[in-house]
């Protein structure tokens, strides 16, 4: 089993109810368990320069895995629970999702495919996703060499832990 850490994202469609979902989703994935997840985290969306246009609040979680899935079967299982939840894949990126999940890490895996990036390249500069992980992990070394917990050691501007 190699441990896979999953970001859960949403923001339209009542996103408290998507993350219970995606939640109880990865619970009864194939071949794997779900270990742990973290409290849901609200935040104002990031958004890109290219494509500004507002977005509602983002609910974010992280949710801990252990998988016998190799990353693309896993990737293409999450992919699946996304279209589930009626995800478009025609609308440009960076755009409002009901669900949204991403693998952060696969075990201490480097992957840069065309596909498939991990570690995610993002997940270094998003307290969106730092926080909920460092619930999880306190004690994670991140594979640019910095302790999670020094990155969160402040608390997150503009990111609520919800009960
Ligand atoms: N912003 C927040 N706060 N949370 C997200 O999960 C999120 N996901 C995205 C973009 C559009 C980058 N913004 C986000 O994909």
């Amino acid at each position: 089993m190699t441990t896979a850490y999953i970001a859960l994202g949403s923001n339209l469609d009542k996103p408290r109810a998507q993350l219970d979902w995606a939640l109880r989703a990865l619970a009864s994935l194939k071949n794997s368990q779900l270990y742990q997840y973290s409290s849901y985290y609200r935040s104002a969306a990031l958004l890109s320069k290219d494509n500004p246009t507002p977005q509602p609040d983002y609910l974010n979680a992280v949710a801990v895995l252990k998988t016998q899935l190799v990353p693309l079967d896993l990737l293409d299982a999450l992919q699946a629970l996304e279209n589930q939840r009626g995800r478009r894949r025609d609308v440009k990126a960076w755009s409002a999702r009901p669900l949204d999940l991403d693998i952060l890490l696969y075990g201490d895996l480097q992957l840069d495919s065309p596909r498939l990036k991990i570690p995610h390249p993002q997940m270094y500069q998003r307290d969106f996703v730092l926080y909920p992980l460092c619930e999880c992990e306190p004690k994670l070394i991140l594979p640019n060499g910095q302790r999670l917990a020094d990155l969160c050691a402040t608390p997150a501007k503009q990111l609520s832990q919800l009960s």
